[in-house]
């Protein structure tokens, strides 16, 4: 295959376009044919950018995500459930890995990313500064969050960026695994005391508008979404996406047995969407400022994991230096 760097040199030798113009109508073709970017072509700056933004926030995401579920490990009601809970947890840092080796491929280091997160100048999904009092939030979790994570990832598998969009394949279908569980916590709930179904109604109360807020601002509020979308990275915008999740849960809210918690939650023939009440974008702008109930133990737990972990971080690299000296000998 012919590189963008090929081109641009035949292209400038015919004196047809410079090599940057070259550059940037192959990288254009690629993008009108809906074809897939990979490391090694030429990309603009502000492309190369907004991947790295958006895959490293991500990232960010799985890993901070581990915390408000890890919460309850050691207090799941069954030894069962305890299993199961462990590996979703480890999933979600699997999850977080595959995202940072795909981040790793646009030229930014591991290490810069973990900086950015430990000294808080990255973001992370707003939903996991949220706290979680009862066992019954572990199903809130997989069926809402997970359920909202899936509704905006699976449009990612086709992301223009190869190595991006092949780590959503397998990420998705692993939420969709969460996600079931998750329903199937509050079904057993639902199914059981009168205190139990409180609980699950109230998990359900406390984690659908949050899990609402993580598709992002409104669409005319969304700073990102026309170029994202231009360069094939979105598919669907904000507000399309929460649309389709609300679609989504109306059903199995039904089967449940749970009540969505909004009056004016109706679908309305005219328009064929969901009418809905007003989202509370204060309260989701104060957790993007920091100001969210779990955002500084989140952070904080985080920078101790990093601590700790650093006898890890050394031994590996010295193992892998000894490897590396047995080999060159
Ligand atoms: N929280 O212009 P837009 C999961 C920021 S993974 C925090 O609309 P964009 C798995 C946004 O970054 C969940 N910040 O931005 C799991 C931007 O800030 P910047 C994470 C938010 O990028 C389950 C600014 O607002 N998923 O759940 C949020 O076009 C269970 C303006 O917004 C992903 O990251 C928010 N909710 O669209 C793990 C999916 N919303 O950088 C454990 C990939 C917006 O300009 C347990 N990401 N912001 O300063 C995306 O699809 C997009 O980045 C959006 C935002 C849709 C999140």
């Amino acid at each position: 295959m012919t590189s963008p760097a090929d081109l641009s040199v035949a292209g400038a030798a015919r004196g047809e376009q410079s090599g940057d113009e070259a550059a940037q109508a192959l990288f254009d073709d690629l993008i009108a044919k809906d074809s897939r970017i990979e490391p090694r072509d030429w990309m603009p700056e502000a492309y190369r950018k907004t991947l790295i933004r958006q895959i490293s926030q991500h990232a960010h995401s799985e890993i901070i995500g581990m915390q408000p579920e890890s919460n309850w490990i050691t207090r799941a009601p069954s030894l069962k459930r305890k299993a199961i809970l462990m590996a979703k947890v480890q999933d979600e840092a699997g999850h977080g890995l595959y995202l940072y080796s795909a981040a790793q491929t646009l030229g930014i280091t591991r290490e810069e990313m973990m900086l950015q997160l430990i000294e808080g100048r990255a973001r992370y999904s707003s939903i996991f500064n949220y706290t979680t009092p009862t066992w019954a939030d572990m199903g809130a979790i997989g069926w809402l969050v997970d359920g909202a994570a899936i509704c905006n990832q699976v449009p990612l598998c086709r992301a223009s960026y190869g190595p991006y969009g092949r780590a959503m394949v397998r990420i998705c279908k692993e939420e969709s695994f969460h996600q079931r569980q998750g329903f199937e916590i509050l079904l057993e709930l639902m199914q059981g005391t009168e205190a139990q179904r409180e609980m699950a109604q109230g998990a359900v109360d406390r984690w659908y508008w949050p899990s609402l807020m993580m598709f992002g601002p409104p669409d005319d509020q969304s700073p990102n979404s026309a170029q994202s979308m231009a360069w094939n990275i979105k598919r669907f915008s904000n507000d399309d996406l929460r649309q389709r999740f609300v679609g989504m849960l109306v059903p199995q809210a039904e089967v449940l047995g749970v009540t969505l918690p909004d009056p004016n939650l109706r679908f309305n023939d005219a328009t064929g969407q969901y009418d809905m009440s007003e989202i509370d974008w204060t309260e989701f702008n104060e957790v993007l400022a920091g100001r969210g109930p779990a955002n500084a133990e989140r952070l904080r737990r985080r920078r101790e994991a990093h601590e700790d972990g650093a006898w890890v971080r050394e031994a590996a690299a010295e193992y892998a230096r000894k490897q590396a000296l047995k080999s060159a000998a």
